[in-house]
């Protein structure tokens, strides 16, 4: 099928939609020659690519082969000059529904403290792990009423990723992208379901899932001043065992600014969607936004605690020292719930930059919900609208500079690089949806495509969605369960020339620093908050068929 001079092919493995761009990228040296034709072997479409470009990120020459001519659904065979093989081009309905929610339903995977059933978990059901109903205060989180030691209780919440721990600050953005999602989707959430433990109740499963998360982060908060614990974690990593062998004492960590922010913005956004389901959830939306003011309050008073890994702990750190972005993000939450100005002040004298959403930065989430919001007047937003819009033109810009057409560039490719893509498509979707300029819808796709399969490693990166898919995740109950298969849905953390864990990559380039092993938890775990802008995608995708 491959001979020296066949180029290989990448391109979304889920298929591609008839009325959607298709473009497919060839990686060869010079202009290939490609013919497709239908299932009956008719010829509909003959070509040459233009003279492929080399893009530094990967080392290598590509160039885009376009079918968006092809607009009906169908198999097509896809003939290169220099290959004997034919390569099957999939068109037929847009699977982003089905893709949704295998994302989706990755979250009640990591839960803790309940078991998996069979019915609802297939071969990867398993036992309870993490009861964590007897969490003792770490030194590090002492105080006058909680000395160290005292045992409390915080179950429920999601395994942060392929360890076992629970972080606040990963929490905050993983939340608040998925309550956003539910905000702009809405209508396609009212009707989708993906077979967790509440389906057929009367909220939607993504609000009953973010709230298996929501009750959890609730424990966090030490009624007593409002403060918020970093972490609850065991003093280190486990070994490669299933939840209901991991047996470490586990801890209550260091109250810090950033985890009473991220909490103050998640318990005033939960809030806030809460609001109309009060019937189910009596009480709830305002027990969240009284415990957000009250974080708030604390990490007000307390402007600059910053995490300091206990030198017996060493666990995840979400360690993050500018703290301007997460009280920006904190103060335009509470002023979206309550409406008073003096948040909305707070929120402009920060005066933090739009950048890409991350773990470590989460204003774009706010920006994109003030430019939304009603109670702010055109002028107040145009400052917003401008630093939203010209980051979505840099990633136009960056889009025509590479050969794959994907809106990545050399600084992209960190520990958790596809999030990075995934964040910088969802700023794109949304300036789509702002500006009605369809580019960066079509940039969004772009980088979609990118994630399933149209990236030089070849790989759709979402476990279990594509047909040549990470089998090896760092992934503790995908490692530990005898299943061959992993846990389905979880997006890899991706590409990333940091290759902190020192395991055997076969490449240094930035785009191919991924190895598909459990070694490799710098480019192979998988994450919450990696997993949340792409649910947010898949979504947004999915909607434009149900409105
Ligand atoms: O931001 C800088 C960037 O400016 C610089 O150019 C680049 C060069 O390497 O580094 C960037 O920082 C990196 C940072 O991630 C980016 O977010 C750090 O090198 C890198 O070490 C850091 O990795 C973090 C990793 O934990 C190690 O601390 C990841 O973001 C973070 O997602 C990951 O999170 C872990 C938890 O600790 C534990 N649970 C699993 C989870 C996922 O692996
Ligand atoms: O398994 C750990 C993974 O979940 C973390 O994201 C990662 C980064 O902190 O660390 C992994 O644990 C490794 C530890 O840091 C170093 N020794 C090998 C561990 C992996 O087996």
């Amino acid at each position: 099928t491959t001979s020296p001079s066949c180029p290989a092919v990448r391109m979304n493995q889920l298929g591609f939609a008839p009325e959607q761009p298709k473009l497919l990228v060839l990686e060869a040296s010079s202009a290939v020659r490609y013919q497709a034709l239908d299932s009956q072997g008719k010829l509909l479409l003959s070509g040459r690519t233009a003279t492929p470009e080399f893009w530094a990120e990967a080392g290598r020459k590509a160039a885009v082969l376009d079918l968006s001519a092809l607009q009906t659904a169908g198999d097509y065979s896809l003939l290169l000059e220099g290959c004997q093989a034919a390569q099957l081009v999939q068109v037929r309905p847009a699977p982003w529904a089905a893709a949704h929610d295998a994302v989706a339903k990755a979250y009640y995977f990591n839960r803790a403290s309940t078991a998996l059933t069979a019915e609802l978990a297939g071969p990867w059901a398993r036992a309870a792990g993490h009861p964590d109903d007897q969490v003792r205060i770490h030194a590090s989180a002492a105080s006058a009423s909680r000395p160290a030691g005292t045992v409390l209780s915080s179950p429920q919440g999601w395994y942060d990723a392929g360890d076992y721990n629970k972080y606040v600050v990963n929490s905050g953005v993983t939340l608040l992208t998925m309550l956003q999602a539910w905000t702009d989707f809405a209508g396609f959430y009212q009707q989708r379901r993906w077979a967790i433990p509440e389906s057929g109740n009367t909220l939607p499963d993504l609000l009953d899932e973010t709230l298996w998360n929501l009750r959890w982060l609730r424990t966090m908060q030490d009624p007593a001043d409002g403060g918020v614990y970093h972490k609850l974690t065991n003093l280190k990593f486990d070994g490669t065992v299933m939840p209901a062998q991991a047996n470490s004492p586990r801890y209550l960590v260091q109250k810090t600014t950033a985890a009473a922010l991220n909490y103050a913005a998640v318990m005033a956004k939960a809030s806030q969607v809460l609001q109309q389901f009060d019937r189910q959830l009596p009480g709830l939306a305002a027990d969240y936004a009284q415990s957000a003011v009250q974080a708030w309050h604390w990490a007000k008073a307390n402007p600059a605690v910053v995490y300091q890994q206990p030198s017996d702990v060493s666990t995840g750190a979400y360690g993050d020292d500018k703290l301007t972005d997460e009280f920006a993000t904190a103060a335009a939450q509470l002023f979206l719930l309550t409406g008073d100005p003096a948040y909305w002040l707070e929120f402009s004298a920060f005066n933090v930059p739009m950048q890409v959403a991350s773990w470590n930065n989460p204003v774009a989430l706010v920006y994109w919900q003030l430019l939304r919001s009603e109670t702010l007047t055109e002028s107040q937003k145009q400052p917003l609208k401008t630093a939203f819009l010209a980051e979505a033109e840099l990633f136009l810009h960056q889009q025509q500079q590479s050969p794959y057409r994907v809106a990545l560039i050399k600084s992209d490719f960190i520990w958790g690089s596809n999030s990075v893509a995934a964040g910088k498509a969802v700023l794109l979707y949304q300036s789509y949806l702002l500006s009605g300029q369809a580019q960066y819808r079509q940039a969004a796709l772009n980088l979609l495509d990118y994630l399933f399969g149209r990236n030089p490693t070849g790989y759709s990166f979402v476990t279990g969605v594509g047909s040549q898919t990470p089998q090896h995740i760092h992934h503790r109950p995908s490692e530990a369960d005898g299943v061959k298969a992993p846990v389905p849905g979880w997006l890899a953390g991706g590409p990333n020339p940091g290759q902190q864990d020192k395991c055997n990559y076969t490449s240094r380039q930035p785009a191919l620093s991924y190895l598909d092993d459990y070694c490799s938890y710098a480019s192979n775990e998988i994450a919450i908050n990696w997993n949340a802008p792409l649910l947010y995608l898949l979504a947004a995708f999915a909607a434009e068929k149900h409105s």
